[in-house]
C-alpha cells in the first residue's frame, strides 16, 4: 500500500514539507487543475495561466526526479471539478492508498476541504505544517495573544532579534536603526530611466495553457496577451537575480512613489513566484542581504525590502490565521456600497483610479501604494461593501490567495476589523496622490479644487468620510487633530462637502452583471 501526497497549485516547491513524505517506490503525488479553484472568484486570466502553467512544469520537474505523478488536466474527460472530489477518485483508481499527505493550505476554505478526506475516503489524512514561512501560525497565535494591540513593527523586530537578520555583531539592529521608512517615501524624479523587466518566454506547455484558459476563462476580467511571467523555478531564480541587480538599489527611495504610465518601477514583482512556492522567502530575503553585504545596496533600500517580506508578509499571515474564521465577515464601518463598475473596466475620469485598474487588467499586477492608497482608499472613502472589495483583490491579483490577500484589505486597506493592526484608516485626500505621483496632472479633475464639479473626488470624498464614521472614530488618537480641523469648518464648508459627496456617489454605478457580457 502506498501514500497519496497532494500538491495545491501555490505549493510548487521542493521543500514542500508533503514532498518529503514521499517513498518514490510506492507512492503517488497528487496535482489537479480543478474548475471550482479556477472559479470560486473570477480569477484573471494570467494568474490562472500562471498557476496551471507552473503547476504543469513542477509536475514535469518532479517526474524527471523519478517521482510518480497524477496530474489531472482540467479538461481530462474525468475530472470532477474540485480537490475533494478529485482525491477520491484517485484513491478509488488507485485502489491501495493508505495515507493521505498534504501541506497546510493558505486559504481557511480549502483547509475546511481537507478536514472531509479522511471522512470522505476511509484513509488517515495528515496536515502538514508549511515551514515555507520565518514564523509558524502556532508561534504567531502565542506572540498575539500576549498583546493589546497588534503592531508589525514589534513583531518585526522579533523576527530580526530571531533570526539575526540585518543585525550587527552585539545584536543591535544594523545601522542603529530598526527602521529607514522616513527615507523611502521620495516621488519619482522626471526623466529617470527605469530598469527594463524581465519576461519569461512561454514554452510549449505555457502556450497550450494560454489556449486552454483564453477558451475556458477568457471572459474574465484581465488580459491575457503579453503573458510572460516565469513558470518554473529556474525562471523564477532568473527574475530574483535581476531584481537583485537592476531594482534592489533604488527600491528603497521609491517604494510609496507612483507613476504615470510606469507599473513597476523598482518593485521586485516576486510575490506570486514567493506564494506559489517558485521562490523561498528565505533565499530572496538573503539574496538581499548578501547585496547590502557586498556593497551593492543601501541599507534603506535593504532594510525596506527586507521588512516587507520578514516583517509585513510573515504578520500578515499570522493575522489572518489568528483571525479565522470570522475575518471575512467583518464591517466595522458598515459599509454596504457596491463595488462601482469600474473596477472591472478601468473606465473613469478619475486617472490615477484608470492607471491602476488598467495596469491591473493588463498585467494582474498594481504595486503596494496602488492597492493601498488608490483603489483601497477609494474603496474606503466610498464606503464599498468589505466582501466585494475582498473579491476583487482576490480575483485581479497574479499573487492573491485569502491569507495575503483578506488581512490587506479587511485591515489595512478598509480598516474593516475596527483596526486590529492598523492604528487607524489609511484614508487620504487628492493631495497624498499628488505628491506621490504625477498621476494629476494627467487628470479630468484638479487636485488642488476642493469642492464643485471638476474638484479632485478624494478631497470631498475623505471629508465625508470622516464626517459619516464620527461616531466610530472621533475616539481615535492618531485622528484627533483632523476631527478638530473638521470641528473648525464652517457650516457652509461641510455642506459643499456633503452635497459633492452625494452627488459623486449617487452617480456610482453598481457592477451587477460581473462576467456576463
Ligand atoms: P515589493 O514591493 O517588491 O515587495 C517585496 C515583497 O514583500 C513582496 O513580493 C511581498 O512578498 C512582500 N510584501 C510587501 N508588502 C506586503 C504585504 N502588505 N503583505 C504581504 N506581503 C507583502 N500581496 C500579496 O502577495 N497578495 C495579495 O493578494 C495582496 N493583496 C494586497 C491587497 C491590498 C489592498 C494591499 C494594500 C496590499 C496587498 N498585498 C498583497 C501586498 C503588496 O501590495 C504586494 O505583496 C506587492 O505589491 C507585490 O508586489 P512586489 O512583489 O513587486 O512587491
Ligand atoms: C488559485 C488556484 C487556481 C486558479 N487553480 C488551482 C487549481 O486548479 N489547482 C490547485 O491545486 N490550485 C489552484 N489554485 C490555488 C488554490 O486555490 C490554492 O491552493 C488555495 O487557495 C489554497 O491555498
Ligand atoms: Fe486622482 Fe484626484 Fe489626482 Fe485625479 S486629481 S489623479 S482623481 S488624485
Amino acid at each position: 500500500m502506498g501514500n497519496l501526497v497532494v500538491i495545491l497549485g501555490d505549493q510548487l516547491s521542493f521543500e514542500n514539507p508533503a514532498l518529503k513524505k514521499v517513498d518514490k517506490d510506492r507512492d503517488t503525488i497528487l496535482m489537479v487543475e480543478v474548475m471550482e479553484e479556477a472559479t470560486y472568484v473570477e480569477h484573471h486570466p494570467k494568474k490562472i495561466a500562471f498557476i496551471f502553467s507552473a503547476m504543469r512544469h513542477f509536475a514535469k520537474a518532479l517526474e524527471e526526479k523519478g517521482f510518480s505523478v497524477r496530474y489531472v488536466e482540467l479538461e481530462d474527460e474525468h475530472n470532477s471539478g474540485s480537490f475533494t472530489g478529485e482525491i477520491k477518485r484517485a484513491v478509488d483508481d488507485i485502489g491501495s492508498i493508505n495515507k493521505i499527505y498534504v501541506t497546510y493550505p493558505g486559504e481557511y476554505r480549502v483547509l475546511k476541504a481537507i478536514e472531509q478526506w479522511e471522512h470522505q475516503t476511509g484513509c488517515t489524512t495528515t496536515i502538514l505544517e508549511d515551514d515555507r514561512f520565518y514564523c509558524c501560525i502556532d508561534e504567531f497565535k502565542r506572540w498575539a495573544e500576549d498583546r493589546k494591540t497588534l503592531r508589525m513593527e514589534f513583531f518585526y523586530r522579533e523576527m530580526r532579534k530571531k533570526t539575526g537578520i540585518l543585525m550587527d555583531a552585539d545584536n543591535n539592529p544594523e545601522g542603529g536603526q530598526w527602521n529607514y521608512d522616513h527615507d523611502n517615501r521620495n516621488s519619482l524624479p522626471d526623466n529617470i530611466e527605469l530598469p527594463s523587466r524581465y519576461q519569461a518566454r512561454p514554452d510549449e506547455i505555457t502556450k497550450d495553457v494560454l489556449a486552454l484558459v483564453e477558451r475556458r476563462f477568457g471572459h474574465h476580467f484581465g488580459d491575457l496577451e503579453g503573458f510572460g511571467f516565469a513558470v518554473t523555478r529556474e525562471e523564477a531564480k532568473r527574475a530574483l537575480d535581476h531584481f537583485i541587480k537592476d531594482c534592489l538599489e533604488n527600491f528603497g527611495d521609491y517604494q510609496d512613489a507612483m507613476a504615470q504610465d510606469e507599473p513597476f518601477l523598482y518593485h521586485s514583482l516576486l510575490s506570486q513566484y514567493i506564494n506559489a512556492g517558485l521562490l523561498e522567502a528565505r533565499e530572496v530575503v538573503e539574496k538581499a542581504v548578501q547585496a547590502y553585504d557586498d556593497g551593492k545596496a543601501p541599507l534603506n533600500a535593504v532594510e525596506g525590502f527586507v521588512r516587507q517580506i520578514l516583517g509585513w508578509r510573515e504578520f500578515i499571515r499570522g493575522i489572518y490565521w489568528y483571525h479565522m474564521p470570522g475575518y471575512d465577515r467583518e464591517n466595522f464601518l458598515d459599509a454596504t456600497r457596491g463595488l462601482p463598475d469600474f473596477y472591472w473596466s478601468g473606465e473613469t475620469d478619475m486617472n490615477c483610479m484608470r492607471q491602476a485598474i488598467t495596469q491591473t487588467k493588463e498585467n494582474a499586477y498594481a504595486h503596494h501604494i496602488q492597492r493601498l492608497m488608490v483603489t483601497g482608499n477609494f474603496a474606503l472613502l466610498c464606503g464599498i461593501d468589505p466582501a466585494e472589495v475582498n473579491e476583487w483583490y482576490l480575483a485581479v491579483y497574479a499573487d492573491a490567495y485569502e491569507w495575503v490577500e483578506m488581512p490587506n484589505v479587511t485591515g489595512m486597506a478598509l480598516f474593516a476589523d475596527g483596526g486590529s493592526f492598523a492604528t487607524k484608516p489609511y484614508a487620504a485626500g487628492g493631495s497624498y496622490i499628488n505628491k506621490m505621483s504625477n498621476y494629476c496632472q494627467n487628470c479630468y479633475y484638479s487636485v488642488t479644487k476642493k469642492n464643485g464639479e471638476r474638484a479632485c473626488p478624494f478631497n470631498y470624498l475623505y471629508w465625508n468620510f470622516l464626517i459619516e464614521n464620527q461616531d466610530k472614530l472621533k475616539g481615535n488618537q492618531r485622528l484627533a487633530m483632523i476631527y478638530s480641523t473638521l470641528k473648525r469648518m464652517s457650516d457652509e464648508k461641510l455642506e459643499a462637502i456633503e452635497r459633492d459627496a452625494q452627488r459623486f456617489l449617487s452617480k456610482l454605478k453598481p457592477y451587477k452583471d460581473k462576467g456576463t457580457d
